[in-house]
């Protein structure tokens, strides 16, 4: 058959389309699979880390589907952000239309895939309905009360007086005009993630061996729970500023067992008590320059702060240590997080890298507290010396604590202190709660209204859509500058009232599409998502998608979940029972992208070969979670592959089942053709689970050498069982020419589970060694269980040189293993 994969391809996705074959079936009796890849964003155009997502996942489905799974595996499009509104500066397009044309062309290039999609599942999420459904959860978590509104520092540019994304901030700058950028502090809304904290860790527990363990690290160490004392420094005076009246400063620290080491307490430049202390700067000796400085940290975003040098400036006033009534300096630190405990650290040099690059810098006090275990007496007195200590120990420098272990010290010192009143023992979590609002266009908006009589109430009129109208420029908020959107009636009480003009974070669209997936295009009017399909059809078991969301996505689309259940809306807890992170598509051993100019077109390989070919290139380069390195060569070599595929067809015995195949009359080259074609589908049962890593990559090599094995034999029977076979197993994978061959030279219309013949797989021949005197000296192959004389016949024929002109003493046989000869 000459191999024509454009008019092959084009047949059989439209055979698919026409016959709905990829839409999940209503029959909810059926057993189920729900395979999920995370949803792309309509950039323009998909590149191969698309391809590759898609390929796992729809070679996944496919087979599935075979096994006689009721399959669901939808696409859709992530389809609100900031690129559509960059688009719209620089094209003068509107995000709406440029994002709507995007998914189309996305569409039809992944469609030439042939990916099996459900089509019926669809979605996107700025299409209306699903702002509907979304505004319609933010109220039920609004009235929950799970959700506030706090002042909270932005990225803001004062010259285009608009907030700026992280992403738009480039070196400390506006990325549109330049001007410094700096923190100003905004009322924003935050979903409490935190009040579910603990929930979310402990259940990571029940992942173990289901998602990659790098990823279950990383979602532990952000929600960063960690075990402390917090106690207070007193001030050496009192400090009075216009407001308040401090006496205090609260610190947070995981190691009390370092307190006899505290050589000064450093405070977040947002701390209150800075605040008061700045009021009467000069009190304080402190200069207009360090003034300003405190200034300037303030005006960095904590993201970069923590990438700067450390820096510092001495508040001019001490506190008390409360063990030691020693004076202990304060000062301001750009490595403290107002954010975190209570934004102020007892900074112990000899025992904290940070504390330690700090004390460096402006020669504070490094007292060591903690000697290592198996340090001698003079090494503990000189220990940190040279460096800083953070490891466990015996305590030193530490009064009636002195030679205490420190895990032990830690527990009693915490004790001291509860037992005093001067402080507890608490839990941290590093987790903050999630800020959503958005000073942007492109968003889903926030749903409710500031009324000047009621406060803060829900619209009860769902949807709330976006104007079209609008001008999108890069200054201020695009709803905000809108001449009329914002004004409306209080839905309590009617008075004049405002609409809030803040949109939700894209992560809050993706934090449940998986949801909404499950339910029909007809049913999703009326329903946030259908509970008899929701129920059916989650968990997804196995999700694929890229590392890079290994936190924050997966993160949310779990706290989601868990707050849907507590709203009775699904009983799922955690969504996704199975996590396959893929590797990175690269070129050249760099990551593709268009600054590199590295990048492959999928469209253009398509083009030139055909989307059979791309997918077994993917699918065979490099197992998915490993990096997929691009190879020019070894994409001709798939190519090369589905063209031998087509080529030996005359041999075909056609039929719809297949042929029983004695294999005792077989020859060697017969068996070992057929042992080929059942180990590579010993191979596709074995590969298409999650534990095995869906190491597609080894599949395609078994079926490589079947058909090399099949090529090298003339029985058509065997050959007619083997294509038959393998046409099967490289269904998922390479789907087009499969069904292709299958019509043509089966008349299959479906592809099924084909049962394993065992027989088949038995090894007929073995190896056994033979050794004289007991060395090693060669080797003989024979069939199973022949019989020990013909064993002996064929040894000695092999070893003949080492035993001519000797006399064999004794022959020893051991059954299918080894021949032993002892000589003299
Ligand atoms: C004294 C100390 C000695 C500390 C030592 C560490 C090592 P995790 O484990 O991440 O919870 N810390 C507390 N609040 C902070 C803030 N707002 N900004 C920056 N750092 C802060 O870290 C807790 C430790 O981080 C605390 O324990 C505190 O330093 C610091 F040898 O106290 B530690
Ligand atoms: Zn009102």
């Amino acid at each position: 058959m000459e191999y024509n994969a454009k008019v092959i391809e084009k047949k059989w996705q439209n055979f698919w389309e026409e016959n709905g074959l990829y839409e999940p079936k209503p029959d909810k009796s059926l057993p189920k699979k729900y395979i999920l890849s995370m949803f792309p964003y309509p950039s323009g155009n998909i590149h191969m880390g698309h391809v590759r997502n898609y390929c796992i996942s729809d070679a996944i489905a496919r087979k599935f589907r075979k096994d006689g799974f009721n399959v669901l595996h939808p696409i859709g499009w992530d389809a609100f952000g900031m690129p559509a509104e960059n688009a719209a500066i620089k094209h003068k397009t509107h995000p709406k239309a440029w994002t709507y044309s995007n998914i189309e062309n996305m569409k039809r290039q992944l469609y030439s895939l042939g990916f099996s999609f459900s089509k019926t599942r669809e979605l996107a999420t700025c299409d209306l309905i699903y702002s509907k459904w979304e505004q319609n959860l933010f109220i039920a978590m609004w009235e929950k009360g799970l959700i506030y509104r706090k002042k909270g520092f932005l990225n803001w540019c004062p010259k285009d007086q608009t907030v700026l994304a992280n992403e738009q901030v480039i070196e400390g700058k506006c990325w549109r005009c330049d001007t410094p950028v700096v923190q100003k502090e905004m009322y924003q809304y935050y979903i409490k993630i935190t009040d579910y904290a603990q929930e979310l860790l402990d259940d990571l527990d029940a992942l173990e061996g289901k998602w990659p363990n790098q990823v279950l690290t990383m979602q532990r160490n952000w929600i960063g729970k960690s075990k402390g004392l917090s106690f207070a420094f007193l001030l050496e005076k009192k400090i009075e500023s216009s407001t308040e009246t401090l006496e205090s400063i609260e610190v947070f620290t995981t190691r009390p067992d370092t307190i006899f080491g505290v050589s000064f307490v450093a405070l977040a430049p947002e701390h209150p008590l800075v605040k008061a202390v700045l009021e009467n700067a000069q009190n304080y000796g402190i200069s207009e320059e360090q003034k300003a400085q405190i200034v300037a940290i303030q005006n960095t975003s904590e993201r970069e702060r923590a990438q700067q040098e450390k820096l510092g400036i001495p508040l001019g006033i001490s506190v008390i240590h409360p063990l030691t009534q020693v004076k202990i300096p304060l000062w301001v630190a750009n490595f403290v997080l107002m954010s975190y405990g209570s934004g102020a650290v007892m900074s112990v040099p000899a025992h904290d890298g940070r504390d330690y690059e700090f004390a460096k810098k402006y020669n504070l006090p490094i007292i060591p507290v903690i000697a290592p275990k198996d340090s001698g007496e003079k090494a503990q007195e000189n220990s940190c010396a040279e460096d800083f200590y953070d490891g466990g120990g015996i305590l030193i420098h530490s009064n009636e604590y002195n030679g205490l272990d420190n895990e032990e010290a830690k527990a009693k010192i915490i004790e001291y202190f509860e037992k005093n009143q001067l402080g507890k023992a608490v839990v941290n979590f590093k987790l903050r709660d999630w800020g959503v609002s958005r000073q942007r266009y492109w968003g889903t908006p926030i749903p409710l209204i500031h009324c000047p009589k009621c406060g803060i109430v829900p619209e009860k009129n769902l949807p709330v859509a976006l104007p079209e109208d609008v001008v999108i420029d890069g200054e201020g908020n695009p709803l905000d500058k809108h001449p009329y959107w914002k004004y409306c009636a209080c839905p309590k009480c009617g008075a004049n009232a405002l609409r809030e003009t803040d949109t939700l974070d894209t992560f809050v669209e993706s934090s449940w599409y998986f949801l909404r997936y499950t339910t029909p295009q007809e049913l999703r009017e009326d329903e946030v998502f259908s509970r008899e399909d929701e129920k059916y059809w989650m968990n997804v078991d196995e999700y694929i998608g890229g590392i890079e969301h290994a936190i924050l996505h997966l993160l949310y689309s779990r706290f989601f979940t868990k707050v849907l259940r507590s709203l009775g809306l699904t009983d799922s807890n955690e969504p996704f029972s199975h996590l396959l992170t893929q590797g990175m598509v690269t070129k050249e051993g760099a990551k593709m992208s268009k600054s590199k100019g590295n990048v492959v077109d999928p469209e253009e390989i398509i083009t030139q070969y055909g989307a059979d070919t791309a997918r077994l290139f993917i699918l065979f380069a490099a197992p998915p979670v490993r990096e997929l390195e691009w190879n020019d060569s070894a994409l001709e070599g798939s190519y090369r592959f589905i063209k031998r595929l087509c080529a030996k067809v005359e041999k075909i015995q056609k039929s719809q089942s297949l042929p029983t195949i004695e294999s005792k009359n077989l020859s060697e080259k017969e068996r070992c053709a057929r042992k080929k074609v059942y180990e590579a589908l010993k191979k596709y049962q074995e590969t298409f689970c999650h534990e095995s890593g869906y190491a597609f990559n080894t599949l395609i090599a078994a079926c490589m050498e079947a058909l090399n094995a099949l090529n090298e034999q003339d029985n058509v029977e065997i050959w007619s069982e083997g294509y038959f076979i393998l046409l099967n197993i490289l269904e998922p994978i390479i789907p087009h020419i499969c069904w292709e061959l299958s019509q043509e030279y089966f008349g299959l219309q479906n592809f099924k589970e084909i049962p394993l013949d065992e027989e088949a797989l038995k090894e007929d021949s073995i190896v056994m060694a033979i050794t004289i005197n007991g060395k090693r000296r060669g080797e003989i192959k024979a069939d199973l269980n022949t019989e020990e004389k013909q064993i002996l016949e064929l040894a000695k024929r092999e070893v003949a040189k080492w035993i001519e002109g000797k006399t064999i003493i004794k022959e020893i046989v051991v059954p299918n293993k080894l021949v032993n000869f002892v000589v003299k």
